[in-house]
């Protein structure tokens, strides 16, 4: 008997390639190293989001084959959303690209059974909303998701929580995002100013990443002059995988 064709034999491939992620987890590199690589190449991170949709009402049904296809070559990491109701997420996206770059699991992570799912799925780092949790949840996630030999991204919305977060947590890499997650307003502007003031105030082995609305080369350069190591590009990369080129050269 052989093997289907058309697309029963793709869907055929692709439910066997889905088997064999569960059976072995990737064994991605750091979250950090794949940061401090590109800034030793004179550049900062870009971690590119892979995101469905989301709250705001975008829609991109690029496929994530497609999609690893069209960023793999300016992708230092990637962030895949987890959360499912708002952002069309799963956790089996984050082992498809966990086979090729470290992995940011993009949730709304509360417990130890979630940091622990993600990592099954090969995680290398999972997203804590300060904003969401507060220092003390924050703190108990912190040092479960550290056992379970996962790295953090905490993020806040300005600069004197991101100092308080890169002194307190050496480790982890410490986001401002330019959306406020009460509100879901982005404001470019502020997110520069924010990074601009972080920047001045930052421990020397800490990584400072900008996260959301960027949308073109001029605003990338323009964060990583005010001292962005990394950045966080979602919707612009879902849009146009192929505007991406420009910011490694
Ligand atoms: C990407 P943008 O504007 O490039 O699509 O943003 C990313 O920063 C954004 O998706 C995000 C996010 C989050 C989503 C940042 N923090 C927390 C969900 C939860």
């Amino acid at each position: 008997e052989g093997r289907p064709g058309g697309f029963l034999g793709e869907a055929l491939g692709r439910s066997l390639e889905r088997s064999r992620l569960l059976g072995s987890p990737p064994r991605p590199g750091s979250l950090r190293g794949a940061v401090e690589k590109a800034l030793s190449e004179g550049r900062p991170g870009l971690l590119i989001e892979y995101k469905r949709c989301s709250p705001g009402g975008f829609v991109a049904w690029r496929t994530p084959w497609e999609y690893l296809e069209a960023t793999l070559s300016v992708a230092d990491a990637y962030s895949v959303l987890v959360e499912p109701y708002w952002f069309c997420g799963s956790p089996e996206l984050v082992a498809f690209f966990a086979r090729h770059r470290p992995v940011l699991a993009k949730d709304f992570a509360s417990t130890a059974e979630q940091l622990q799912l993600y990592r099954r799925h090969g995680a290398s780092a999972a997203l804590l909303i300060l904003d969401m949790l507060g220092w003390r949840r924050l703190d108990a996630l912190y040092q479960e998701a550290r056992s379970l030999g996962l790295e953090a991204l905490i993020e806040t919305t300005s600069a004197g929580p991101a100092v308080e977060a890169m002194n307190s947590y050496p480790e982890a890499l410490v986001g401002i995002n330019a959306r406020n997650l009460e509100t879901l307003e982005v404001s470019y502007r502020r997110l520069l100013e924010e990074i601009a003031r972080a920047a001045e105030r930052k421990p020397s082995r800490a990584l400072l990443v900008a996260e959301s609305s960027i949308d073109s080369p001029g605003k990338a350069l323009e964060l990583a002059r005010a001292g962005a190591d990394a950045l966080l590009i979602g919707t612009w990369a879902m849009k146009s995988p192929g505007g991406l080129a420009g910011l490694r050269d």
